[in-house]
């Protein structure tokens, strides 16, 4: 029987400020194709609407994480990312998700793949997109997930548990390292950029720059159809410089408008996903943008205002503010006096729901 009588199981959960269908990879063909076919018939892909399927008809709802036990001994779980179109007929494994990343831990002990323990749970996840690896610490009195608690996220309404993630490895998620140009600064278009990779690769450019403030709301943003025309040739052009060939229909680079903070932030930001403008910012994305802004010469250095060392950055978005941690190592090299970055290590909070649990049943094949 096809899968479109059978289903599939599937849970449906927010992931921080997303929401996405989690698999066992096991339930999944295997071969990515067929796999691919099968998520676009799931989420109701190609339509505006996802009318025939679970896609809630935005990049940020039309997101899929597939999830087994790892082989590798650093992580419990594998997690692969998968971006479906909602227009488009397109499944993209081009790029993590760290919001739908904080669902990962929890679904793992769900489905039996990880032991609970008794207080909270420390899942180690290898994140299949880009290799590098984090860890979810989440509540589980008693052995069980327990969803409630008093966090509360920006873009999220209500409270939940804290989710709290780690990363390390996330320089260069897409295999061109922290500065994929290999330069703090680009011109594109006669603008100044900073191309940077910390687990997400963007492209950040002053607001002002690109003749709006930075303050706009989403819906301005995406009226603005000689911006977002503006944001598509800068990242077409810096996807080539940043080693990602043909961008045109891949979800990376995204593009962040970064202004002075409004809200007792570090920044303010405004993020194309790559084209539509993100309601927040994603996980590693906001990882990144916090990257690009403690280094001295990238876009956005001179117009943050920096805490004090090992505090939080503040990430100020259209709907609330992203709290990040992220700790670089900035020693000149002895022999060069060059002053590689690296980065140590980034952490943040984020919150997960399972909003449900059962079999989903994809669109049949025509
Ligand atoms: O940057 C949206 C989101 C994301 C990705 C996007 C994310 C991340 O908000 O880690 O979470 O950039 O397409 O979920």
């Amino acid at each position: 029987m096809p899968p479109s009588s059978t289903g599939l199981p599937c849970m449906l959960m927010r992931g921080g400020t997303s929401k996405g269908a989690y698999f066992l990879a096991e339930d999944l063909p295997a071969d990515p194709q067929q796999r691919d076919g099968l998520l676009l018939r799931v989420m109701g892909t190609p339509d505006p609407r996802q009318i025939d399927g679970i896609g809630g008809a935005h990049p940020l709802t039309s997101k899929v994480a597939v999830v087994s036990r790892s082989a590798d001994p650093d992580a419990d779980v594998d997690y692969l990312f998968l971006q479906v179109g909602v227009e488009a007929p397109t499944v993209s494994d081009r790029q993590n998700c760290g919001n739908l990343l904080a669902g990962v831990g929890p679904f793992a002990v769900e489905r039996g793949l990880v032991a609970a323990a008794d207080g909270h749970t420390r899942v180690r996840i290898r994140m299949v997109n880009s290799g590098s690896l984090a860890t979810a610490t989440f509540p589980t009195p008693g052995g069980t997930v327990d969803y409630e608690g008093t966090t509360a996220i920006s873009g999220v309404p209500g409270t939940a548990a804290a989710v709290l993630l780690d990363f390390a490895d996330t320089e260069g998620s897409a295999g061109h390292g922290l500065l994929p140009t290999g330069r703090l600064r680009d011109q594109i278009d006669g603008i100044e950029v900073t191309c940077i990779d910390n687990g997400m690769p963007v492209v950040v450019a002053a607001a002002r720059d690109l003749g709006v403030t930075g303050y706009e709301t989403p819906a301005e943003l995406a009226a603005d159809t000689e911006l977002v025309e503006r944001i598509q040739s800068l990242r077409l052009k810096a996807g080539q410089l940043m080693g990602l060939g043909d961008v045109t229909d891949a979800p990376v680079p995204k593009t962040t408008l970064v202004a002075p903070p409004r809200d007792g932030g570090t920044v303010s930001t405004r993020t194309f996903i790559p084209l539509r403008p993100h309601a927040s910012i994603g996980v590693l994305g906001a990882v990144t943008v916090a990257t690009a802004v403690l280094l001295e010469g990238a876009v956005g250095h001179d117009l943050a205002r920096l805490p004090a060392p090992g505090t939080a950055l503040g990430i100020e978005h259209p709907t609330g503010r992203l709290d990040v941690e992220v700790e670089l190592e900035l020693d000149l090299e002895p022999d060069t006096g060059i002053a590689p970055p690296r980065v140590r290590r980034s952490s943040l909070v984020r919150t997960a729901r399972k909003l449900f649990d059962g079999t989903v049943f994809p669109r049949p094949l025509p």
